[in-house]
């Protein structure tokens, strides 16, 4: 059963995943008020209020109905459990959940954890990994600060989020083994929804595709003298067919183009020897294909 009218969606309130949230928010075309310390926010410019929670609670909320969308880590969303809807990777918040030992502590491989004692806030996903792979040890579960558990004695390694691993070297802490890859997702009810909440999803989900091609795309421009139009065209990585413009100067054209950012660099060389000048490269702020 619906319980709001409005589209809810749950974002975390104070945490890495809340800028970049109503970043991506933004992003498709939402409009909200000041959000910093407010429960719940509505939308200026669509039928939509948004619900700042702490991220543990949003896969039990859209779980649940309380909220027909949220953007969560699937850390989390794996750790509870939660029976919904992944509907997209939204490629922010990346992590891994690790298991980690003190250095020189004689762990190496996960066949060393074995009766060893775990500390972790994630129990559900370090059991898992651990009966899948045979292994028997005691997970010690702990919300916060579980880098410092086995220097407390508390356990003697642990099971955690890492991104760039500098938080476990500062603990003399190894890597032993990553369990789980994460990043942040758009996650939807289960609940049955209006016809009017699931055009606005779909919606939602077509613009925020939009934005992630964008962002790995940039729109190209180049001069080429016109004899080399075809070499260059055959060049250019482009999504679709180039647009070839004529100038004022007779014997060049420009060359209009949107390329995946991460081909850029490799043609590039192969476009200046083929004779274009003048390259630009602008970034894109939407894309609908
Ligand atoms: O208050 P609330 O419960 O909402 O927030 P929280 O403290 O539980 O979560 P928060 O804001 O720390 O993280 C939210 C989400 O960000 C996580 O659930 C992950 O999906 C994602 N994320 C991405 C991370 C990290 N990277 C990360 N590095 N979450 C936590 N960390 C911590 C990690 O626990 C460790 O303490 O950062 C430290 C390690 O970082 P590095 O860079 O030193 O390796
Ligand atoms: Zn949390």
């Amino acid at each position: 059963m619906e319980t709001s009218t409005s589209l809810r969606i749950a974002i975390q309130k104070n945490g890495r995943l809340t800028d970049k949230s109503i970043d991506l928010l933004e992003n498709i075309g939402l409009r909200f008020d000041d959000y910093k310390n407010r429960l719940m926010v509505k939308c200026r410019n669509f039928d939509v209020e948004l619900l700042l929670i702490r991220d543990d609670d949003i896969p039990e909320y859209v779980q649940d109905g309380v909220c027909d969308l949220g953007l969560v880590g699937a850390n989390v969303t794996s750790e509870k459990v939660a029976d919904v809807t992944v509907l997209k990777n939204l490629e922010y918040g990346y992590c891994r959940l690790s298991l980690a030992a003190p250095k020189n502590d004689g762990i190496k491989n996960p066949e060393d954890f074995e009766g060893k004692r775990i500390a972790t806030s994630y129990p559900t996903l370090t059991q898992n990994y651990l009966q899948n792979n045979g292994i028997t040890a005691k997970t010690v579960e702990i919300s916060g600060a579980v880098e410092i558990a086995p220097t407390l004695d508390v356990a003697d390694a642990i099971c955690d989020l890492v991104s760039s691993g500098s938080t476990l070297r500062a603990n003399g802490l190894s890597e032993i083994q990553p369990i789980f890859y994460s990043q942040t997702q758009l996650i939807k009810t289960n609940k049955v929804l209006s016809d009017e909440k699931e055009e606005l999803i779909s919606k939602f989900l077509i613009r925020i595709e939009g934005s992630q091609t964008a962002e790995k795309s940039r729109y190209i421009m180049m001069n080429s003298p016109k004899d080399s139009v075809d070499k260059i065209t055959k060049i250019i990585p482009s999504l679709k067919s180039p647009t070839v413009l004529p100038l004022a100067e007779n014997d060049l054209v420009a060359i209009h183009s949107v390329i995946p950012i991460k081909k850029f660099w490799s043609v590039m060389e192969q476009l200046k020897e083929a004779g274009a000048t003048g390259i630009v490269i602008l970034p894109i702020e939407n894309m609908i294909l």
